[in-house]
């Protein structure tokens, strides 16, 4: 790519401090952080934000629960998503957290801007509100169970009744349905697409934006009895983040609308509703995609607390490995279907298409080439059709991954890079290097060559997704950091024949269950 870089904003939900991270925010993070570190090899000016939404009710109730202040609470709280992202290995760029006075600013500057335009009002909320969901439900939408009324995800549900201000989203119905016409790929998938189209069809009410029942919140600038309410608080931050209002005008100008929210499918109706309306309402380009993902099961239960089934993602890594957790998570499931996390289906990925096809692949390869070929890449003399054949698979392949990653498609861009790891096995099963060596050593040279371009690009193509390990084998192949990037794939930064070589190494160990133990998770 010549000139500037293209830029790339790309956003994790800012998860709720009410509780220890878990699964659902390992997964939607690693989705952004695989996306965020694909595009910095393609050449992108990437923006990566991640962090932690700790205002409204419910953060308050947990606090209170626990006897601390809030402040001291989301503090102790938010250090714990911080932690994760470490560990997770995940790439972000910064790391939010709504009570910082930067995203205060920002959500006063939203706020005075929708007030200035008519877009906010006074009035009064008479209706369902749930602490849990931190939504208002119309008495439409409630269902009963036992008698009682329960917001439409089972949440319970309160009436409320208290001054506050409104957003007057009923008027965007007409403005949101053209904007999503416009913009066919501003939901994904596109299944999510109907349901949110149906949604504002049904028709908008106006929105209540503000609560005085307690003060944990950013306060509505004017009028302090109200703090704002939490879900237009916490949208704001993926503009805080870029510098709105004028903390940076810079970068917000490089990296908005965002180019991804990238969100569950709880949360699709917040961003793809709420937000855009807020912000056209305050003359700011709404984002340019948002994808909901789906929700994890584990061993076919649906997760949660009270059923004590939830999944640490720190047991995964320690249980499993971390990038064996990145692979089997974006492996598993189609990107926005729901999964199911069972431990015998990570253990077979791990063992067949970690341990055996790639890992195989790299380790029978590279020792072939430390035996016979003095521990350097080998020389090649002219390529077959065979050979061409597979080198420009894996020349094209670029291509193919960039289409499935831009409709985040990940595990058919896996696909993909597996198709190749599958061809190379064959290959190196056609070829039978190791009977070239007495017969033909040029030409094994030339085959074991040709597979070491192979999982030059493999290794370069999987770094998204699993970083650790792509570099180890990429280490094997000597290549240095600037050696790396996607410009690097194809013909023209072929490895070097006579180029040094350390000693191979596995990558991917296979799974074996620890004595004494059952195969449940
Ligand atoms: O909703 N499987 O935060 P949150 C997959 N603060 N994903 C799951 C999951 C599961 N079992 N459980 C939860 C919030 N998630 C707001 C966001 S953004 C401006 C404000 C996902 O901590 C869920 O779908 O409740 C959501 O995207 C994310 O975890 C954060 O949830």
């Amino acid at each position: 790519m010549t000139g500037p870089k293209q830029p790339y904003y790309i956003t994790t939900p800012i998860y709720y401090v009410n509780d220890k991270p878990h699964i659902g925010h390992a997964y939607t993070s690693l989705s952004c952080d695989v996306l965020a570190r694909f595009k910095r090899l393609d050449g992108y000016d990437v923006m990566f934000l991640t962090g932690t939404d700790e205002h409204g009710q419910k953060v308050d109730q947990s606090a209170a629960a626990r006897g601390i202040d809030p402040q001291t609470f989301t503090d102790q709280i938010s250090q714990n998503f911080r932690d994760l992202a470490a560990h997770m290995n995940y790439s972000n760029d910064d790391f939010i957290r709504t009570t910082e006075n930067r995203h205060k600013k920002a959500c006063q500057a939203l706020w005075k801007t929708l007030l200035d335009r008519d877009e906010i009002y006074l009035g009064s909320y008479d209706g369902w509100y749930s602490v849990r969901d931190e939504a208002f439900y119309g008495e439409k939408e409630l269902i009963v169970k036992d008698g009682v009324k329960l917001a439409p995800t089972g949440a319970p549900v309160e009436w409320v009744s208290e001054p506050s201000y409104f957003f007057r989203l009923s008027a965007w119905a007409d403005r949101l349905l053209k904007f999503y016409d416009d913009n066919p790929d501003f939901i994904a998938p596109s299944s999510r697409r109907n349901e949110v189209l149906s949604f504002v069809k049904g028709g908008l009410r106006d929105l209540s934006v503000s609560r005085t029942s307690f003060k944990w919140g950013v306060p509505v600038p004017g009028d302090e009895d109200h703090v704002m309410y939490v879900w237009l608080d916490a949208l704001t931050n993926y503009l805080t983040a870029v510098g709105y209002p004028d903390a940076d005008p810079e970068k917000l100008a490089t990296y908005w609308p965002a180019d991804l929210h990238m969100v569950g499918k709880d949360i699709l109706r917040f961003h793809a509703v709420y937000w855009p309306a807020f912000l056209m309402a305050a003359d700011i380009a709404p984002p340019k995609r948002v994808f909901a993902h789906g929700w994890w099961t584990n061993e076919g239960q649906k997760i949660s607390k009270s059923l004590g089934n939830v999944i640490d993602p720190y047991d995964l890594t320690a249980r499993y490995g971390l990038d064996q957790t990145r692979y089997f998570l974006l492996r598993e499931v189609p990107f926005g279907n729901d999964g199911d996390f069972a431990h015998q289906s990570m253990v077979n990925r791990m063992n067949s298409e970690l341990a055996n096809d790639y890992g195989n692949l790299c380790q029978r390869v590279l020792s072939m080439i430390g035996k016979n070929c003095d521990g350097k890449v080998p020389a090649h003399g002219d390529f077959t059709d065979a050979d061409m054949t597979i080198l420009n698979k894996a020349y094209g392949l670029l291509d193919v991954v960039r289409g499935q990653f831009d409709a985040q498609a990940f595990n058919r861009a896996i696909d993909a890079i597996w198709a190749l790891i599958g061809d190379a096995n064959r290959y190196v099963d056609e070829m039978a290097p190791w009977g070239l060596k007495k017969t033909d050593p040029t030409r094994m040279e030339t085959v074991l060559y040709v597979l070491a371009e192979i999982i030059r690009h493999a290794g370069i193509l999987t770094q998204p997704l699993m970083p650790d390990s792509s570099a180890k084998i990429l280490d094997q192949l000597s290549l240095g950091e600037g050696d790396r990037g996607f410009a690097c794939l194809g013909p023209d930064h072929a490895l070097v024949s006579g180029t040094e070589l350390p000693k191979p190494s596995g990558v991917f160990p296979r799974y074996v269950e620890p004595e004494g133990e059952g195969e449940t998770a």
